[in-house]
């Protein structure tokens, strides 16, 4: 039997890439499929809030199972930050290049360049709350290098690879990034529940 489930997001290439690790059991529908098209509020002060806020509005007022994500860059000499703020960590706007300058400005004469990307997904099934983590480790390096990928891509050296995130290929970027690691668990999850 197919299931729909619903990814709060109208990113399509999001969900043509999910849709595929799932196979065909369920069928994942998009906010705009299901005539959502108000911008939800993303409030809280936790990537796990964040992800639970999104779901939760969908469940609360279509009833259906869903999931949402929230991505953040977790600098370990900053304290975690730019965190749930990653997104608009310099300025009111997404502007990657001046969130890359505020990095590493704030860690100039800093040793410690230890940083992970963290997605976390929250997925509300038949009424209950699921959590899956996705974690890739790495550092800050001092220049941006490469040009593909996006937002932090540029300074962000995965541990083991010489490659920054922009430098590499993205089919390879998408094996191992913090992304592919969370939603591998919500598909491990999904395939014993179809
Ligand atoms: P939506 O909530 O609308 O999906 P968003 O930009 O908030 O868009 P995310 O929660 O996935 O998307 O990510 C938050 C920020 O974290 C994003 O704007 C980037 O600055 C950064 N980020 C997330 N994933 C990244 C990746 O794979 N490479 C580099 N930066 C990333």
């Amino acid at each position: 039997m197919k299931h729909e489930l619903i990814i709060a997001t109208n990113n399509l290439h999001k969900l043509t890439e999910i849709q595929s690790l799932i196979g065909d059991t369920f069928i994942l529908k998009s906010l705009q499929q299901i005539g959502c098209i108000e911008d939800i509020p993303e409030t809280a002060l936790t990537l796990e809030g964040n992800a639970l806020l999104k779901a939760q509005y969908i469940y609360d007022k279509y009833g259906k199972n869903c999931f949402a994500d929230d991505t953040g860059l977790e600098i370990e000499a900053l304290d975690g930050r730019p965190g749930v703020f990653s997104a608009r960590y310099a300025t009111d706007e997404h502007d990657f290049e001046a969130n890359i300058d505020k990095v590493l400005g704030e860690l100039t004469n800093l040793e410690n360049r230890k940083a992970r990307f963290r997605t976390v997904i929250a997925l509300i099934f038949n009424g209950s709350v699921h959590y899956f983590e996705g974690i890739v480790n790495g550092e800050i390096i001092k220049e941006r290098k490469g040009i593909k990928g996006f937002g932090y891509d540029p300074v962000f050296l995965p541990d083991g690879y010489k490659q920054t995130f922009a430098e590499m290929p993205l089919a390879e970027k998408n094996k191992i990034s913090h992304r592919a690691r969370a939603v591998t668990k919500l598909v491990d999850f999904l395939k014993l529940e179809g």
